[in-house]
């Protein structure tokens, strides 16, 4: 179970897009800005490398009360006792993980159509990465975008938080946040900006907003129960 606040605004830290920055100095600017979840990214480097960065960033979120997910690495997830793992299409199957991480931990998963995500849900998964909502040159996944109609469907549907990723950007955000998303997960538009804690702020804020949007739209469509636009 992860509360869907948790799912508000995860920054994934990707040295590469970072100017500099490890994955510990995002964690902190990005924590600074407001972020609910961090997630290690990191399709390179060896697990020795990574795991005092994994524990300073377990430590950093412990602090801030923010949720620690990695990657991929369900090794390094559990070595750093990291709130969660997030697996992709082609890691682990959701089962296999949860037998290893236990009923406490959190366990994301990626999905890139109905029937992925449909799937994760029977799976076990606490909540949904979708995408890639819009183009985006951070990673080729051999995916088409599958837009804002894709959230929408997946609401209607499935009661699992889910966060929208790919291409998202502070223009695009609030479409996202209005068609059901609980939630964001950024890398170039936050990572790859001069000031990341300045940039995660602006999208906090924007989520915040959109938010609010949201609520006053479900109101107008229904007094009774909430729908979403
Ligand atoms: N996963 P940016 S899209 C890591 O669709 C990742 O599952 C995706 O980076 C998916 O915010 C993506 O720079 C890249 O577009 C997100």
């Amino acid at each position: 179970m992860i509360p869907r606040q948790a799912c508000r605004l995860c920054v994934i830290t990707d040295p590469e897009l970072g100017r500099g920055l490890s994955h510990v100095g995002i964690t902190r600017q990005a924590l600074e800005g407001g972020a609910s979840m961090i997630q290690l990214r990191d399709k390179s480097a060896g697990l020795r490398e990574l795991l005092p960065q994994g524990q300073q960033i377990a430590r950093l979120c412990r602090e801030r009360g923010a949720h620690f997910i990695v990657n991929d690495r369900l090794d390094l997830a559990l070595a750093v006792n990291a709130d969660g793992v997030h697996l992709g299409q082609d890691d682990l199957p959701p089962m296999a993980a949860r037998a290893a991480l236990g009923p406490g931990k959190i366990l994301g998963v990626s999905t890139h159509s109905l029937e992925q995500a449909i799937r994760a849900a029977e799976e076990g998964a606490d909540y949904l990465g979708i995408g890639p909502i819009f183009s985006t040159s951070t990673k080729a996944i051999g995916y088409e975008p599958v837009g804002c109609a894709m959230i929408r469907q997946l609401r209607a549907r499935l009661e699992l938080p889910l966060i929208a990723i790919g291409g998202i950007t502070l223009d695009t955000i609030s479409s996202v946040i209005r068609a059901g998303a609980a939630g964001v997960a950024v890398i170039s538009a936050i990572v790859g900006d001069e000031d990341v804690a300045l940039a995660t702020r602006g999208f906090l804020a924007a989520i915040l907003e959109a938010e609010k949007g949201s609520r006053s739209d479900e109101k107008v469509v229904d007094g009774s129960f909430p729908v979403s636009l």
